[in-house]
């Protein structure tokens, strides 16, 4: 797991990234007078700092802090290298501090630990890793067909096959296919894995949490089935050990069962690539001569463009949308 960057308490919370429409309105930092000589003797501009006391105000730690942060990413690897390092000194204008109250009632809810730990990490992938997202659709009529019958022949036995099931055995094969997908930089060297852990994102009533299904590669699609489903309810129990979050090679997000035409799904490193499924849905599809009713399952694939360049990350949602289209090819 790559370290979230040192002057972490000085970033803007990820949730924030959300304009609010307030960024004209910029306050005079709030700090004591030996606050501001301690800063003056480092050369620290104080409405570069955020403060951690009461109402903001800063502190010699937050100043100290803040040096440490610029220190450290002085030290930071060059464009290109996998990130090891700090991301605080992007040369942005302080975040905006407002005063929410002035302008209407508030209330003020502490972020839960899940959300905290996933937001510091959403935040430092989604500026360190250059995001693209190629959207494609495949033809699941059959698919979809072929899992209401396995439903209805497992019905006694308690399993309920799942989309994320197939999604998760046709994107093994496809990783095995395009190798580069199942990998991590590490520094200038890619490492290629010859496992393939699927984490899939679960929502659950503290936050977003991604468990991982071992070994994918190996198991059956009511395997997976019947391991999703147990991983998912221990999510959402909050009972989740860390090792059933560790070790993924590559990770599905799917909003399927919500809604949604697509999406741009944040990259979880050290993986280089996720796939973002949404609703799938009848649509008409011209077949050389008529339209034909099929039903229609969007994928939003997020790639690493240090990696990978977007004519492969093209071929990989094309083969994966084959391989949904005609499951068969899955165990070739
Ligand atoms: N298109 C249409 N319907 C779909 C679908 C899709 N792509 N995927 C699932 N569905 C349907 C299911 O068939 C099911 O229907 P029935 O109740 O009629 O059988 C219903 O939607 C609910 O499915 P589900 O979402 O509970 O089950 P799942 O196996 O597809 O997903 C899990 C399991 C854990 C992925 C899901 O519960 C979940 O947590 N999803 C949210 C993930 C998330 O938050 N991602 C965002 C991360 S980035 O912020």
């Amino acid at each position: 797991m790559v370290p979230v960057p040192a002057p972490a308490r000085h970033a803007p919370p990820a949730a924030s990234l959300m304009g609010n429409g307030t960024d004209a309105v910029v306050v005079k930092p709030h700090a004591s007078p030996s606050v501001r000589r301690f800063a003056r003797e480092l050369g620290v501009d104080l409405s570069l700092v955020r403060g951690s006391g009461p109402k903001q105000r800063i502190l010699h730690d937050d100043v100290r802090n803040w040096v440490k942060g610029v220190v450290a990413q002085a030290g930071a690897p060059a464009a290109g290298a996998a990130p090891t390092g700090g991301g605080a000194a992007l040369g942005l204008i302080p975040w905006p501090q407002v005063d929410f109250a002035s302008f209407g009632p508030v209330e003020t809810k502490p972020l839960a630990r899940i959300r905290r730990i996933s937001a510091a990490n959403l935040h430092r992938n989604w500026v360190m890793i250059p995001h693209v997202t190629n959207h494609e659709e495949a033809d699941i009529t059959e698919l979809e067909a072929l899992r209401v019958q396995l439903n209805r022949e497992n019905e006694k036995q308690g399993i309920k096959v799942t989309m994320l099931a197939f999604l998760i055995k046709a994107c093994v094969a496809a990783l095995q296919k395009f190798p580069e997908f199942n990998a991590s930089l590490d520094g200038e060297s890619l490492v290629l894995k010859r496992y393939w852990h699927i984490g899939f994102a679960a929502d659950t009533p503290n936050g977003l949490v991604v468990p991982v299904i071992r070994d994918a590669d190996r198991k059956g699609v009511l395997e997976l089935a019947r391991e999703t489903s147990a991983l998912a309810a221990k999510a959402r129990e909050g009972k989740l050990a860390p090792s059933e979050m560790q070790g993924g090679t590559f990770t599905i997000t799917s909003l399927g069962g919500i809604g949604g035409t697509s999406f741009t799904p944040i990259i979880n490193a050290p993986e280089v690539a996720i796939l973002g499924v949404s609703r799938s849905a009848m649509r008409p599809v011209w077949d050389g001569s008529a339209f034909q009713p099929r039903l229609m399952l969007p994928l939003s694939l997020s790639y690493d463009h240090r990696v990978i360049d977007g004519a492969a990350a093209a071929r990989f949602n094309v083969y994966l949308s084959q391989l949904l289209a005609d499951f068969r090819r899955a165990v070739l």
